[in-house]
């Protein structure tokens, strides 16, 4: 077992992950432990430049303006707490490739090239063009982990996905009318339980469920920075209205899964 400092908390996976067999296991592992190190941390610790960008209710979206040749690679983080799901669902309904298109507005295609694990994929998506820039794909592993709550130990469990660009052989990129986009993002979810004052069993009313997602997307070429920033403005809050409207729809008449 890890080494742990106090108030730490433990990301190894159990050792028998069948995914630790792979070639891409020792990213995916680095990836996911900085990445929740990362979202665990509030706007006011993770360096400066952060602008809040879109708000509605619990919701609050941020954002820091930072170019790479040329680029628009801005970072964003978004927080917000939803009400009668928890973090398993969450976590279930982004990573489990059959909702996908379900909420995902931005998809034109999603393909499996690879299953890793049941709790790690390799996808292959082409997205919707954006005029007046030319389509785009990406190849990412997605790894879904649940990370023990040793802030509240009798707490649920916290759960993570990690999505992130790699490359695969079968499918290169920019060969044909797509551009290959690169990105890494991160999906923390953390269930609070409100109990019944009278002791009465745990229902939907009594859980929510604080999420926090990160991301950095590469567009891998040229798209003009203005039209770029006034996307992610419009479609990020859309996508994380409309994703988490999906998992209170799809969830409300089934069992709590903590
Ligand atoms: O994280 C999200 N979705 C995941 C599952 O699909 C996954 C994939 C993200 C791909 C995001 C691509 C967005 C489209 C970017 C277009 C860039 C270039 C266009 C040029 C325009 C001038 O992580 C939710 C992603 C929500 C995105 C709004």
């Amino acid at each position: 077992r890890e080494k742990l400092k106090t108030g730490q908390i433990p990301i190894t996976p159990p050792p028998t992950s069948p995914a630790i067999q792979h070639r891409l296991w020792p990213e995916v592992d680095r990836l996911v432990k900085q990445q929740v190190a990362m979202a665990r941390m509030g706007i006011g610790e993770c360096g400066t430049g952060w602008q809040l960008f879109a708000e509605d209710g619990e919701m609050k979206m941020y954002r820091r303006e930072e170019e790479v040749d040329g680029m628009v690679v801005d970072p964003l983080k978004a927080v917000h707490v939803v009400k009668g799901i928890t973090g398993h669902e969450v976590c279930d309904y982004f990573f489990n490739p059959k909702y996908r298109y379900d909420w995902e507005t931005t998809l034109e295609h999603m393909t499996v090239l690879e299953t890793i694990s049941d709790d790690t994929l390799v996808f292959l998506q082409t997205h919707k063009r954006i005029w007046p820039a030319s389509q785009r794909d990406v190849v990412f592993w997605s790894h879904m982990r649940k990370l023990p709550n040793d802030q509240d130990r009798d707490g649920p469990d916290i759960w993570t996905v990690v999505n992130n660009s790699t490359e695969s052989p079968e499918h290169p990129a920019n060969v044909g009318k797509c551009v290959r986009i690169y990105l890494t993002v991160c999906l923390l979810c953390q269930t609070r339980v409100h109990p019944p004052k009278d002791g009465a069993p745990i229902t939907r009313n009594n859980v929510s469920c604080k999420i926090t997602y990160c991301s950095v997307v590469n567009p891998g070429g040229w798209a003009p920075a203005s039209v770029l920033r006034a996307v992610y403005k419009r479609e990020y809050p859309k996508f994380l209205k409309r994703f988490t409207s999906y998992v209170i729809n799809q969830t409300k008449n089934k069992p709590l899964m903590f």
